[in-house]
């Protein structure tokens, strides 16, 4: 095989690696209320675009929030000054997808994984992708005398992540948040999970050198778990989520994790260690994406 064939049947198998199956991908974003606006609900009788839905009628919604055109957000399409680049970098503001890509109906994008019930923005800044990055900290659980446990059943070591408790009521996640236009997503893995796990907004220079110094190092061996589409409850049929989810996983030789100071910041309501399996209960599509590191470490799911 040619040097460019192997290279491209690795790139393909890590892709295929990377993906969460498409039935869990687009459950929480197609049912219920909207987040922060319980009059809002969610009808959708067929997902798939392909499967005509002779009575689809989404709600049009997009919150007061956005409606208000902070600087984070696209202008509302009937502003004159509106206009955007889709499917490309559109100067700072990256409209690639993850996913390939997207479809625009009405000159404006279509969600590429199936009808929400809602067209707009609801709570999401930009039309298209939405990109966010998440950084899964990783340890092994021990015992006190530093041996790692596994699991009774499984018999395989228990891993433990670093878990934020969102302040917008979404429960316990992944300390991930939105890439900032012109960002490099390391760049973003590390300031999300400095404010949100180590409130490093409300540090002293000093302590703030510190911990910069403590990420850099951990950060510095990140390993790509995802990327693409998030089953975000915010999405909606012309704006949705999208992650690159990083793995830094910290064996205690290295000594760094057990040094960590975590303390919620930001938006964050609480942090923690928090043990994993398959009973984990996370925000949006997060425990697919703590199970590809449970694949990736070969721990107890
Ligand atoms: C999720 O929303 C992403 O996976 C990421 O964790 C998060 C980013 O949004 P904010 O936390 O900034 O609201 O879809």
């Amino acid at each position: 095989m040619s040097k460019v064939c192997s290279a491209r049947l690795a790139i393909s198998i890590l892709t295929t690696c990377l993906k969460i199956p498409m039935a869990t991908l687009h459950t929480k974003c197609a049912m219920g209320t909207y987040p922060r606006a319980d009059h809002i609900a969610r009808t959708v009788a067929q997902v798939d675009w392909n499967v005509q839905e002779r009575d689809y009628s989404p709600v049009d919604y997009t919150a007061p929030v956005i409606l208000k055109q902070p600087p984070w957000a696209d202008k509302m399409p009937c502003d004159p000054g509106f206009k955007a680049a889709w499917n490309t970098l559109d100067g700072a503001v990256d409209r690639r997808s993850h996913e390939g890509e997207y479809t625009i109906l009405e000159s404006l994008p279509r969600n590429p994984h199936g009808r929400t019930g809602i067209v707009g923005r609801g709570l999401l800044g930009r039309f298209g992708p939405n990109h966010a990055a998440d950084p899964v900290v990783t340890r092994w659980k021990r015992t006190s005398d530093g041996k790692k446990i596994l699991h009774e059943v499984s018999k395989l070591p228990v891993l433990q992540f670093v878990s934020i408790l969102r302040g917008d009521g979404g429960g316990w996640a992944i300390p991930g948040g939105m890439v900032d236009p012109g960002e490099v997503v390391s760049q973003t893995l590390r300031r999300e999970f400095m404010e949100e796990a180590m409130n490093s907004n409300d540090m002293t220079d000093e302590q703030k050198q510190r911990a910069v110094q403590q990420i850099t190092d951990l950060f510095k061996k990140g390993v790509d778990v995802y990327r693409g589409y998030v089953d975000d409850p915010r999405n909606t049929d012309n704006a949705w989520m999208e992650t690159v989810a990083q793995n830094f996983h910290q064996d205690e030789a290295e000594g760094i994790l057990t040094e960590l100071e975590l303390s919620a910041g930001d938006d964050a309501a609480a942090v923690r260690w928090q043990d994993v399996s398959s009973e984990l209960k996370l925000y949006a599509s997060h425990a697919d994406i703590v199970n590809k590191t449970v694949t990736r470490l070969a721990a107890h799911w």
